[in-house]
């Protein structure tokens, strides 16, 4: 095991892709990988720790029942943060409002703690995803509400943690994606995935089809076209759909492939969340050679307006991206 590559070397290595950081980037990066641990400890006792499992009686902003493991995954993610000085402010799923954090710090983070938390009961992987941005407004005062609603171009990294049948941490910090697995014997990650790239084409979509009849013509003559039996576009698909989003992604970056979250008529602006689902992974995604869509429009294009805004989102192969669009913007 002495000829890997752990997370901590490659962050130290690619630091100089951060010309003036002074390491607070780096800092920042390791916080992650430091909060990253201490949940998937937790995550992994799920089954055992009965204090941990179940709702705390409350709800989030999107009025889901927050269980215990994602406000104890918020609150680890939120102290490592605020431990390292560098942020001056997070958003989370789990709060209404953003959370100042140190008037110094040049970054502001944007999270869902733990994505996919129903699926916690059931042992099914759920994953924290990320999004670091460079604030707006002037070192040394309070963060505001323009440094969060950034265009998602404007990421200086994003990536996510699966908690899986192995913990993984994939990011990007704008020049490609390298995956690390993280191996609890040596308790560090190590580069297990270098320079990931999704196929162009895949065979598989990820769509919930019971909400098929609540979506618009397009989606519905997408999944159709997916069903239809022609062995020379390789279809039927294979139909994948864990119901945790960051399950569903990871499997796609690997195999190629297509997640779906569309506009419904019960969600008229989709479920997902731009600013800490959707554009985080819209980042993963492209720089891995995918796109991510709303069938309309690039999503890091998208000007975000409040910290839980939705917005359909189609993330994944290009040429399925592309394929789904057609179908969408001709039901026009
Ligand atoms: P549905 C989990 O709540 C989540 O945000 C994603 O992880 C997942 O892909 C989706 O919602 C599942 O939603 O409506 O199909 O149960």
């Amino acid at each position: 095991m002495t000829d890997v590559t752990t997370l901590g070397e490659f962050i130290i290595e690619k630091q100089r892709d951060f010309p003036g950081s002074s390491g607070e980037f780096s800092r920042l990066l390791s916080a992650i990988r430091l909060a990253s641990k201490i949940v998937s400890q937790q995550v992994n006792k799920a089954g055992l720790l009965n204090h941990i499992l179940g709702s705390v009686g409350t709800e989030n902003i999107q009025g889901e029942q927050q269980q215990k493991l994602d406000v104890y995954a918020n609150d680890q993610f939120i102290k490592a943060l605020t431990k390292r000085k560098v942020v001056c402010g997070i958003a989370s799923e789990e709060n209404d409002d953003y959370i100042s954090i140190n008037q110094e710090g040049k970054y502001i983070i944007a999270m869902d703690p733990l994505d996919g938390s129903s699926n916690i009961d059931v042992n099914v992987s759920i994953g924290t995803i990320f999004s670091i941005y460079k604030r707006i407004s002037p070192e040394g005062s309070p963060v505001t509400m323009e440094d969060f609603l950034q265009k998602g171009t404007e990421q200086l990294a994003a990536g996510y943690i699966i908690y899986g049948s192995s913990t993984m941490l994939v990011y990007t910090t704008g020049n490609g994606v390298n995956g690390f697995t993280y191996d609890p014997g040596m308790g560090v990650f190590v580069l297990s995935h270098p320079d990931m790239k999704i196929p162009k084409d895949g065979t598989i979509y990820s769509i919930n089809e019971g909400n098929f009849y609540k979506s618009s013509k397009g989606v519905q003559e997408f999944i159709k076209y997916a069903q239809k039996i022609d062995p020379d576009t390789k279809r039927p698909y294979t139909g994948r759909y864990i119901g945790s989003l960051v399950a569903d992604f990871h499997r796609n970056l690997i195999k190629g492939g297509l997640y779906m979250y569309p506009n419904t008529t019960s969600s008229p602006n989709g479920k997902l969340r731009l600013l800490y689902e959707c554009n985080p992974l819209a980042y993963v995604i492209e720089q891995a050679g995918g796109e991510a869509s709303t069938g309309r429009e690039r999503i890091m294009e998208i000007q975000p307006t409040s910290l839980h805004q939705r917005v359909p989102y189609y993330v994944g192969s290009t040429n399925m991206v592309k394929k789904l669009e057609e179908f969408i913007q001709s039901e026009e």
